[in-house]
């Protein structure tokens, strides 16, 4: 079968920098995905895109070469409510990827064991428009509840304006429940203004709530740095995801998103990724925290 990539949809950067910021020993890339090889794991026919070829082998490499020890991989909704390629990425990845997972209700209670034994963790909902059609709140509030029994999360994802709306079904839900990309601020607006307030009062009011404070390349208005040397990149994101980390810093997880999805206008360099860290998470305590011990906490309680 032959799958068009999206036009448009840059291929994820090959040869990423090293970078300058030594990972702290066991950390965790804790959102990350796997795309295909479509060949062997075909997309799913409802996806909004269609995205390059990014492998299990790929990203360990990736994985090796900043110097992370693990991975999270999170389904995309390219492959729907197939996890057949996450879940296969984890299990060849002697124990050191856990996934999180997109189910139907139509899902088994022996589906949700092999996922288990797979290495997921976790389930993903996606409340993000352009991405996926409508779910109703009651499907996804009974998934959460069968999961629950399995000690899984709820991943959330949803832009900042549509928050006040999503709320009352975030805030009823019964397990941990972690935002992606920080609930995708409007950095443009100011850091204390009443929009990123408001996501502060959500994880300030709800202790089961964290944040992954990843994708600055996504959220950043600025942009990467010029081709200089100038390895600050994406400086506007940092006053947002070092409010959070500083003020929340048992409740934060850090990814790279390789292989970033959907990005058009400039594809990131990994390695510049991982230098935007030092900048959000200031001191070793707070890096400890971010990219080992909550990651170990939420995803390999078995070690932690
Ligand atoms: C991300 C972000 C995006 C895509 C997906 O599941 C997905 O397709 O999450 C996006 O387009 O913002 O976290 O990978």
């Amino acid at each position: 079968m032959n799958f068009e990539k999206t036009p448009g949809w840059l291929d994820w950067y090959a040869g990423p920098s090293q970078p300058t910021f030594k990972l702290p020993p066991g950390s965790v890339d804790a959102h990350c995905h796997v795309f295909g090889p479509g060949n062997s794991f075909p997309f799913a026919p409802e996806r909004k895109y269609t995205p390059c070829d990014a492998s299990a082998a790929q990203l360990f490499a990736l994985r090796d070469h900043l110097g992370f020890e693990r991975n999270v991989i999170v389904q995309a909704t390219c492959h729907g409510a197939d996890n057949s390629a996450m879940a296969d990425a984890c299990r060849h990845s002697g124990g050191k990827a856990r996934g999180v997972a997109t189910v139907k209700r139509s899902v088994s209670d022996a589906e949700l064991q092999t996922l288990h034994a797979a290495g997921v963790r976790g389930v993903r909902f996606n409340f993000v428009k352009r991405l996926v059609d409508f779910t109703p709140k009651d499907e996804l509030m009974e998934i959460a509840g069968r999961i629950k029994a399995l000690g899984w999360h709820v991943v959330i994802y949803f832009e900042a304006v549509d928050l006040p709306e999503l709320w009352d079904f975030f805030t009823t839900l019964p397990t941990t429940v972690v935002v992606d990309h920080m609930g995708r601020p409007d950095v443009s607006k100011p850091v204390d203004g009443p929009e990123f307030a408001l996501f502060m009062r959500f994880m300030q009011e709800h202790p089961n709530v964290w944040s992954k404070v990843s994708c600055p390349e996504r959220l950043s208005v600025a942009g990467p740095p010029a081709l200089n040397g100038e390895r600050a990149a994406y400086r506007d994101v940092v006053p947002f995801a070092r409010r959070i980390v500083e003020t929340f810093p048992d409740r934060v997880l850090w990814g790279t998103d390789w292989p970033h999805p959907n990005l058009k206008d400039h594809m990131p360099d990994d390695g510049l990724l991982v230098d935007f860290i030092p900048h959000i998470a200031t001191t070793a305590e707070l890096q400890h925290k971010l990219l080992v011990a909550n990651p170990m906490r939420l995803y390999w309680s078995e070690e932690a």
